[in-house]
């Protein structure tokens, strides 16, 4: 089976808009997906007739919610193959299943002399929270370089692990780059010298089957919004054993168990880490994010996405000039260049007077700008609605952008 493209742009009503008064040609994906309408449809439904608090209320609608909400932590939990329910934590996103990590199980299992280990190509979500748990608690993180192409050096990367490595944190795939890390062989290396392994799942979970049984890492974080779901709303996977041992992240309504003035006990996994009330509309409506992905299944999009990634990057390389920035062997579907003489915020801003969304800038990933001797990249990131009709015209207005320029 292959992708009904046509049928997949209609469940994406946004794609039928005009930008600048020019058909928009989205490809900016890697920054935040649009929207299906099952997604669209459930935030609707929310908000018009089964709006409530969940997890509390013995009201019809509160129960309804409460019961929604929790169908899609077994949906996300089948479509990670996580052991247990329970191993799904609902976050506002990456950032913040990042930052619980680093604040409730490396603030507390840390000690002075640790190291973390980060590789250059990371996100500043998976850079700073490190570097903030550090600073309390006397670790250092330490740099996993990577090469010329934007992929990690496996063998520098052993040297840095030792008995003094206690987290690896790293992309499975390069926001910037669109590198497809071999996180298999980097968590098993951790675990030969007892590190735990963080995986930002960020850019991969919509692009590539995550198994975290079979991948054995020990936490997974991504976002709803980067896989056709809401925003603010996200996962944070963590094994059942070390959720188990780390404090609370944060103090509030929903995570106790019985308070006093003087003391607390705390609510079991999950809700332990969920403090307060959700963002229970984001919640519902991303189980209908999952369903599909899932009906259009993995293969399917990793070979569409392929072909345009494939046939954008031989056109490109057509024009003067360009230059790509990340060349790994195994890439998403992510194109990061420089044009000789174009600065790529004014890439940018020419290509969206053509209504073709890109992003420029240095995405959030200051080291590896550094690291490839750029200020700045522009950024073509595809999904599954996109055509190769969109790739000629990114590709056209590329090509007039220069000329102008
Ligand atoms: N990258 C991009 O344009 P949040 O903002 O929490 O949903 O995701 C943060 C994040 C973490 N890791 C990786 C690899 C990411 O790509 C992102 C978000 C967007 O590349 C916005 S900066």
């Amino acid at each position: 089976m292959s992708i009904d493209i046509k049928r997949v742009r209609n469940d994406f009503p946004e794609l039928a808009r005009l930008v600048h008064d020019k058909p928009l040609i989205y490809l900016d994906n890697a920054a935040s997906t649009l929207k299906c309408l099952p997604v669209i449809n459930a935030l609707h439904l929310h908000y018009t007739q089964e709006a409530a608090n969940i997890h509390r209320g013995v009201h019809f609608l509160s129960e309804q919610g409460t019961m929604k909400y929790e169908e899609t932590r077994d949906t996300a939990r089948e479509f990670i193959n996580a052991k247990h329910r329970h191993e799904i934590i609902f976050t506002r996103g990456t950032t913040e299943s990042i930052n619980l990590v680093a604040h409730s199980y490396a603030l507390e299992f840390l000690n002075e002399g640790d190291e973390i280990l980060v590789s250059t190509m990371e996100h500043h979500s998976n850079i700073v929270p490190w570097q903030m748990a550090a600073q309390r608690k006397g670790a250092t993180v330490r740099e996993i370089p990577i090469n010329d192409d934007g992929e990690i050096l496996i063998e520098e990367y052993k040297k840095l692990l030792s008995e003094k490595t206690k987290i690896v944190a790293t992309c499975h795939i390069s926001n910037s780059l669109g590198t497809i890390n071999p996180i298999n062989e980097m968590i098993s290396m951790a675990h030969d010298v007892g590190a735990i392994f963080v995986v930002d799942a960020a850019q991969s979970i919509a692009h590539e089957k995550i198994d975290v049984q079979a991948l054995d890492c020990d936490f997974l974080a991504f976002s709803s919004h980067k896989m056709f779901g809401p925003t603010g709303f996200g996962v944070l996977y963590g094994k059942e054993e070390l959720l188990n041992k780390m404090p609370p992240y944060q103090g509030g309504g929903d995570m106790i168990d019985v308070v006093t003035i003087e003391k607390t006990t705390y609510n079991d996994l999950p809700h332990k880490f969920e403090a307060g009330t959700p963002h229970i509309a984001g919640g519902i409506a991303l189980k209908y994010a999952f369903d599909y992905i899932n009906a259009l299944g993995f293969e399917n999009i990793l070979s569409h996405e392929k072909m345009l990634l494939d046939y954008a990057t031989t056109e490109i390389l057509k024009i003067d000039g360009v230059k790509i920035i990340g060349e790994a062997k195994k890439k998403a579907s992510v194109l990061s260049f420089t044009m000789e003489g174009a600065h790529p915020h004014d890439l940018g801003t020419l290509l969206d007077r053509q209504g073709i969304a890109i992003r420029t800038g240095h995405h959030c990933t200051q080291p590896l700008m550094k690291r490839m001797n750029v200020p700045a990249t522009a950024r073509a990131s595809f999904s599954v609605y996109n055509t190769l009709e969109d790739v000629d015209i990114f590709i056209q207005g590329l090509k007039k952008t220069k000329e102008f320029l």
